[in-house]
């Protein structure tokens, strides 16, 4: 373990890194989020993080204005490896070099292919004392949706859904029905402000009229987007309603009703035109789309024919499920559409406040 080697003060000092690289969350997407500190002397001297997609990276907000006593020869914190091409900006791994810095303490290597390693691998070749892996698993997490863009090249894909101990979703197809606790419905919206799209089929926005946005926590909303292949989302919905506040895909195959399109984009609601695989919407297709717009995590948030599509599909890369001590006796099941037998694998399992919540990832 490397972090092993290291001293109390600069473990803390990578979690210090992870609090201001979340500060980034809806302003760099989809760029990593990113903080890093300059530490001399036991003590942090100077913090900086990437705040904007395109602009600075977070060593040159940290080094930038910093004299040359205070960096040469100290140590540089960073969550995730320094760049070593020429993207927007120039290669932060240089800066450290001509910095005269010392020593670099990173978290987790970049998986940007322009970059994986070389970096490393550049600050070590100019003599710079390197250790990487340090909070590696608090770092991954912070930047799982980076990751799997990088890798997979669309959106990192989270399926969650709250249900009664007997595994409904509601206690009828028609009503919507209240399941998770206070303390859950937290947790949800600390859930949704950690990915940059949510998306639900239109059948929940019927049944539920969701607004999807973040109020019980500080954070970024998320962009709501909906599967409607026949444009036929209630224009009185709190989604379309909110469109112009926080914005709305609506993902149809309806490019022919001319009239329904002009009265969404009148609401200010994005409407995608997207092709039909055995009748449905390509996801495939969304979720590239969604990247192209930036969007490099999507929470998918029901209902269970939605879940269902993107699990048949394998586009799924967690599940998080929330069980209330409650039940039901009537109503739909989470997984009743799910026709395919599948496998998951639990990642962990914890209380919060009356309900349980589970996080899985399915099988290979
Ligand atoms: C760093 N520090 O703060 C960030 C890094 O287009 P650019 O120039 O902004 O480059 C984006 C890529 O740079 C991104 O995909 C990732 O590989 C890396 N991001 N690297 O050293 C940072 N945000
Ligand atoms: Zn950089």
């Amino acid at each position: 373990m490397v972090s092993q080697l290291l001293q109390e003060f600069e473990l803390l000092a990578m979690d210090r890194c992870l609090e201001l690289a979340a500060r980034g969350r809806g302003e760099v997407e989809p760029n990593p989020l990113v903080g890093a500190v300059l530490l001399r002397d036991e003590e942090i001297r100077a913090e900086g993080w990437h705040q904007h997609f395109g602009c600075e990276h977070a060593e040159v907000n940290c080094l930038s204005g910093r004299s040359d006593e205070l960096v040469r020869g100290a140590t540089l914190v960073v969550n995730l490896e320094p760049c070593s091409h020429h993207g927007k900006t120039p290669p932060c791994a240089d800066l450290l070099i001509q910095r005269g810095i010392a020593r670099v303490i990173v978290g987790m290597q970049d998986p940007n292919p322009l970059v994986a390693g070389q970096g490393l691998t550049r600050l070590q070749e100019a003599g710079i004392e390197v250790l990487c892996g340090v909070r590696e698993q608090e770092c991954r997490r912070l930047n799982r949706n980076f990751i799997t863009a990088q890798l997979e090249g669309r959106p990192r894909v989270t399926l969650k859904w709250a249900q009664s101990l007997d595994g409904r979703v509601s206690r009828s197809r028609t009503e919507p029905t209240s399941i998770s606790c206070e303390a859950s419905n937290r947790a949800v919206h600390q859930l949704r402000t950690e990915h940059p799209a949510i998306l639900v089929g239109l059948r929940t926005v019927r049944v539920d009229n969701p607004l999807l946005n973040v109020r019980h926590v500080e954070g970024p909303t998320p962009t709501p987007c909906v599967l409607d292949p026949l444009l036929r989302i209630p224009l009185m919905s709190s989604l379309v309603a909110s469109a112009y506040n926080q914005g709305l895909f609506v993902y149809h195959s309806s490019p022919q009703k001319t009239a329904r399109l002009n009265a969404l984009r009148e609401r200010h609601v994005i409407c995608i035109e997207t092709p039909c695989v055995d009748g449905q919407l390509d996801l495939a297709f969304v979720l590239r789309d969604l990247l192209l717009h930036g969007r490099n995590g999507l929470l998918v948030e029901g209902g269970p024919y939605t879940h269902n599509r993107f699990l048949e599909a394998g586009l799924v890369d967690e599940v998080v499920c929330i069980t209330s001590p409650q039940v039901f006796g009537t109503g739909p099941r989470a997984l009743d559409r799910v026709n395919a037998a599948s496998e998951m694998k639990l990642l962990d399992v914890t209380q919060v406040g009356e309900d349980c919540w589970m996080r899985l990832e399915p099988k290979e």
